[in-house]
C-alpha cells in the first residue's frame, strides 16, 4: 500500500474522550498530517479495536492510511493499513505474513543491525529515535542524529524519526535524509493541533527537499 510518512502522527488518547481525540485527529489531518499511528498502551483489545474503528473512519475521510501499533489483531479486525512493531513485539516477517503484502508494516529501529533486520524480513518504512527526550515513551534511549543518518542510509525504505521533535529543535534535522518525523506531543499536545501540523509539514518538506 502506497504511504507518505513526512508528518507521522502517533497518538495519545490518554485522559480524553472519543469527541476530543477525534476532534484533535481531525485538526491535525487538516494541518497535513500524512499517516497516523493509533497507539494504544492501557486499553484492552475490545477497547483498542473500538477506537481504531472510529480513528479509521476519519483518517479514511482524508485519505490518509491507519496504522495500528503494536497489534497486528487490532489492524486486521479493524482493516487498518497496517501495523508497527517495535523490537519487543511480534517479529516483522511475523506481521507480514499476518497481514499479507498489501498492508504496511513498520518497524522501529534504532542501530543498523536493526534496520537491515527489519528491511530483510519485509518492513515498509522504519522508526528511529529518540531524537530528543521524551515523556511520552518510558525508558528510551537516546538516537545520535548521526546514528539515525546511518540507519538511513543502510535501509532502501523510508526512515522517519521521532522523539520529542517539535517545530523548535527540528534544525537539528538539517541535513539529515529522512524520509519524514513521527510526532506525538507537538500535535497532541498542542493548544492548535491544525497550525502545529502545518509548520511541522512545511519544516519536513524543506529538509526533504533539501536531501
Ligand atoms: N518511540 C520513540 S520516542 C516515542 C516513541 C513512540 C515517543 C514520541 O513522543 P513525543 O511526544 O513526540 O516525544
Ligand atoms: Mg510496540
Amino acid at each position: 500500500m502506497k504511504f507518505d510518512p513526512t508528518l507521522y502522527l502517533v497518538t495519545d488518547s490518554t485522559g480524553r474522550t472519543d469527541d476530543d481525540f477525534l476532534s484533535i485527529l481531525e485538526k491535525a489531518l487538516t494541518g497535513g498530517v500524512t499517516l497516523v499511528q493509533l497507539r494504544e498502551k492501557e486499553r484492552g483489545g475490545g477497547e483498542y479495536l473500538r477506537l481504531a474503528r472510529l480513528t479509521k473512519a476519519v483518517c479514511d475521510r482524508y485519505r490518509v492510511p491507519l496504522i495500528i501499533d503494536d497489534r497486528a489483531d487490532i489492524a486486521m479486525a479493524a482493516d487498518a493499513a497496517g501495523v508497527h512493531v517495535g523490537q519487543s513485539d511480534l517479529p516483522v516477517c511475523e506481521a507480514r505474513k499476518l497481514l499479507g503484502e498489501d498492508k504496511i508494516v513498520g518497524a522501529t529501529a534504532k542501530t543498523v543491525e536493526q534496520a537491515q533486520k527489519a528491511y530483510r524480513e519485509g518492513a515498509d518504512y522504519l522508526g528511529t529515535g529518540a531524537i530528543f527526550p521524551t515523556t511520552t515513551k518510558v525508558k528510551t534511549v537516546l538516537t545520535p542524529v548521526s546514528r539515525l543518518n546511518d540507519v538511513c542510509r543502510s535501509v532502501p525504505i523510508p526512515v522517519v524519526a521521532i522523539g520529542g521533535l517539535n517545530a523548535g529543535n527540528m534544525d537539528v534535522l538539517n541535513g539529515s535524509p529522512i524520509d519524514g518525523i513521527a510526532v506525538v506531543s507537538a500535535i497532541m499536545k498542542s493548544a492548535d493541533p491544525e497550525a502545529a501540523a502545518r509548520e511541522l509539514f512545511a519544516r519536513v518538506r524543506v529538509i526533504k527537499e533539501n536531501n
